[in-house]
């Protein structure tokens, strides 16, 4: 059986041997969320980078450009972090391609390269990840992007969500973060948007006034996809 195992920060991957195994990236508040809902908005692929003139120069070449540092979109770009952005309109995404960096999940995405495949993850594609991963039949590591470095609830409660699901057909009982983040999400699930008020990233967004951004990244099964970083695009 493959085993399950997660990852609780980037600066933990130095301890992870990714070689071989799928690697599930996850930010859920919210690159991967946004990621995701790109996609199902008509993106055609996305560009991650991890410097903010990179990204920025990607408008020469016909690229749509957003970027978030710090929860905040940055300055001379055409989106932010939200997934709203790929969805209200105001900047018409379809068809189009877009480069991106944000402070944590461009970055976890990149540092995840020794991956056989690497998946992108979010609440909003969970049945379709996992189904994935049932197909793949590989080990796996929930790469969680965390904040600067720090733990956070969120990722590790993508990767409980995630393990509770794949239960029947991978070993997730051989590492202690899989079974810790089983009882998390044990412990979150019936009422995850209240239990995530207290978490960290959600007080940051919420100072940011974007309330609406939490309780959308939260929802499960929104998206019937899997994008997968590969060649330096997400598709
Ligand atoms: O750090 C990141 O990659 C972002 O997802 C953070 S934020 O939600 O846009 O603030």
């Amino acid at each position: 059986m493959p085993t399950f195992d997660i990852c609780f920060s980037p600066e933990l991957l130095p301890l992870f041997d990714l070689k071989d195994k799928v690697a599930v990236v996850v930010d859920v508040l919210r690159a991967t969320s946004s990621i995701v809902t790109a996609l199902a908005a008509g993106v055609t692929h996305l560009v991650p980078f991890s410097g903010l003139a990179e990204c920025r120069a990607m408008a020469a070449q016909g690229y749509l450009t957003a970027a978030e540092r710090d929860g905040q979109q940055a300055d001379g770009v055409d989106l932010g972090n939200s997934p709203f952005g790929y969805l209200d309109g105001a900047v018409a995404v379809q068809g189009r391609a877009v480069a991106l960096t944000t402070t944590n999940g461009t970055r976890a995405l990149h540092l995840s390269a020794a991956a056989d495949e690497i998946v992108v993850g979010a609440f909003l594609n969970l049945g379709a990840v996992a189904a994935h991963l049932r197909q793949l039949n590989k080990d796996v590591v929930v790469v969680c992007a965390g904040w600067k470095g720090h733990f956070c609830l969120e990722d590790t409660l993508f990767g409980g969500a995630l393990a509770a699901r794949l239960q029947a057909d991978f070993d997730t009982t051989a590492s202690d973060a899989t079974l810790a983040a089983l009882d998390l999400w044990a412990a979150a699930a019936p009422d995850l948007g209240g239990y995530l008020l207290r978490s960290a990233h959600v007080r940051r967004l919420n100072h940011l006034e974007a309330h609406q951004d939490m309780a959308f990244c939260i929802r499960q099964d929104e998206y019937d996809l899997v994008p997968v970083f590969k060649d330096g695009r997400i598709t």
